[in-house]
């Protein structure tokens, strides 16, 4: 049985759990499965009682999430070391730069749920500003010192996930802001195709 990925396409934490199956040359080994975090019969709910995507389901029919630890298990199930240095600091240097990368997301989806799910007459605008001075301060960070777009790890896999996210949602126009980072991601585009192949439908 193959192991069967719930996610959605647009969804930037799947898309990191998409990225790195290809790269582990796991694709044979995962089906992805479309999941609706917002329809109360999808089993995603079963799955995850958070409602959350991603959520892997393992050959053994195990729910695990969320997304990095899907990705660690991926990297366990693909032989270990290869997205998740074993070696420190390079392992700490790589998961912080993960944890950074995703909570710039968390933030950024809080100002999109914000829009979608309240009505403008109770839009707070001192809590979306909250939200945006994150995700500004982790790309002021990320800019002062980014990763090696060579290296492909959760935390290079994180940073174009999120950099990609903003380009689709535009939360903060991270292109004019942080320019120091366009060649950045120009750089990891070019050499992993893993980004290009999981573009989101909607990216401009
Ligand atoms: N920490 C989680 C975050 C996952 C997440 O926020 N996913 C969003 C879609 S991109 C979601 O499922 N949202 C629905 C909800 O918050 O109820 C991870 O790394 O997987």
């Amino acid at each position: 049985m193959p192991m069967l990925l719930r996610g959605s396409p647009l969804s930037p934490f799947a898309r990191k759990v998409r990225m790195a199956v290809l790269h582990l040359g796991l694709a044979e080994k995962v089906e992805f499965v479309r999941a609706d975090p917002m329809n109360p019969e999808d089993v995603l709910r079963r799955d995850n009682p958070l409602g959350k995507i991603p959520v892997l389901i393992t050959e053994d029919g195990k729910a695990i999430y969320d997304s990095r630890v899907i990705l660690e298990y991926l990297d366990h199930v693909a032989g270990g070391g290869i997205i998740i240095p074993d070696g420190w600091p390079a392992r700490l240097d790589t998961l912080t730069m993960q944890a950074m990368c995703d909570g710039i997301m968390d933030a950024c989806i809080l100002i999109i749920y914000e829009a979608r799910h309240r009505p403008p007459a109770i839009h707070h605008q001192p809590w979306l500003d909250y939200q945006r001075g994150k995700a500004v301060r982790g790309l002021k960070a990320l800019a002062k010192a980014p990763p090696d777009p060579v290296r492909f790890d959760v935390g290079t896999i994180a940073a174009a996930c999120m950099l990609g996210y903003l380009d689709l949602r535009r939360q903060v126009a991270w292109r004019s802001e942080f320019s120091d980072l366009v060649p950045w991601l120009d750089a990891f585009r070019a050499k992993h195709p893993e980004f290009d192949a999981t573009l989101p439908p909607e990216s401009p």
